[in-house]
């Protein structure tokens, strides 16, 4: 069985875990689709959070509790910087994550695909999964906001590290989503798929930006998988981070209903076939989307493996 997870950065990461677990026990092949909205080059570094956050956390040197970053993480680099008043000081740039950054700023000028970079990074992680990134191409997620008595668009780093979401915010711009191409390997791996999964990712931040890529959208809604997601949002609220700030801005209720309306049924040219919810929100309905409850809460491999049992059973109830 080929799987094909489609991902942003922490929470996609931890569901990730369990469907690699998963898929071990029942010979299955993963592949990752993952968001690159949040890159962003920074001090000359070409910056890829979820790409990095899926590598480190299935490569076991993810710092579990800052859920970005290396464990044992030190900060030297980024206090030399602050006192050459280099900004952007407010980015945490950590040591040992400038070293991937290093490598990857220099393949990528040496013209290398981010594919083909993030296949060589892979190589040292050993993740046991085959990433790819949504794109080759340029793809950024610039948020439209109104600060210091101007609006204007900033991007997404900037938006949710220095002002915490904290900011009038009017819309997510997906810059270069217009020209973008699927990532080497992605139609592939796609058209290839007997199951793609929605990861339980910011639909909005995370998921959207990797449907905006046209033609990976469009292999997604016209291939052979049947596709079932997994609602990030449970009894009303995320697990963290900051969906509910997002779905509010797009004017989408914060709750596993509202995220599946958001992504729509596939008979109705959407993404979803099926959707799991948590045990909480049993009355979650979607006409034209199968729905399942079952315990949504990833707090070990174990759970999330058989969170993920229950997506691959859905789905093949659907087939
Ligand atoms: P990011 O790119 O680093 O923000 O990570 P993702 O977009 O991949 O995932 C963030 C989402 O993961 C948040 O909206 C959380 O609600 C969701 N999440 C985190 N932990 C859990 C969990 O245990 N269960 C579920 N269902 N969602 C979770
Ligand atoms: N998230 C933060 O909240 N603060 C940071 O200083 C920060 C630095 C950072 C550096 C490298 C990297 O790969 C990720 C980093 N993140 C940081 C997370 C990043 O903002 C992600 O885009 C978000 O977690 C959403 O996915
Ligand atoms: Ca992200």
């Amino acid at each position: 069985m080929r799987i094909v997870v489609l991902t942003g950065g922490i929470g996609g990461a931890r569901f990730l875990v369990g469907v690699r677990a998963h898929a071990r026990r029942i010979g299955a092949e993963v592949t990752a689709v993952v968001n690159v909205g949040d890159d962003v080059r920074m001090h000359g570094l070409q910056i890829c959070p979820d790409l990095d956050s899926v590598m480190y956390t299935l490569g076991g040197a993810a710092d579990p509790d800052r859920g970005w970053g290396r464990v044992g993480e030190t900060w030297v680099v980024k206090e030399e910087l602050a006192k050459y008043g280099a900004e952007p000081s407010w980015f945490g740039l950590g040591d040992k994550d400038t070293a991937t950054h290093l490598v990857r700023t220099t393949m990528l000028n040496a013209g290398y695909p981010l594919s083909a970079v993030t296949t060589a990074l892979c190589d040292r992680w050993q993740p046991g999964i085959k990433m790819l990134p949504a794109s080759d191409d340029r793809l950024e997620t610039h948020v439209v906001v109104d600060v210091e008595g101007e609006r204007k668009a900033i991007h997404f780093q900037e938006w949710w590290v220095r002002y915490r979401g904290d900011v009038p915010t009017h819309r997510f711009v997906f810059v270069g989503a217009e020209t973008a191409k699927p990532a080497a390997g992605v139609l592939e791996a796609i058209g290839n798929a007997d199951v793609v999964l929605v990861a339980p990712s910011n639909p909005v931040v995370s998921i959207a930006p990797i449907l905006a890529v046209q033609q990976l959208k469009e292999a997604v809604l016209d291939g052979p998988a049947p596709v079932v997601g997994v609602s990030p949002i449970i009894g009303g609220s995320p697990v963290r981070g900051m969906a509910d700030r997002c779905l509010a801005t797009l004017g989408v209720e914060v709750s596993a209903n509202g995220v599946a309306g958001l992504y729509g049924a596939r008979r109705d040219n959407g993404l979803l076939d099926g959707w799991l919810v948590d045990t909480t929100d049993e009355s979650a309905n979607i006409p034209g989307v199968t729905t399942r409850a079952v315990p949504l809460w990833m707090t070990d491999e174990d759970k999330t493996a058989t969170m993920v049992a229950e997506a691959l059973r859905l789905a093949e109830e659907l087939r």
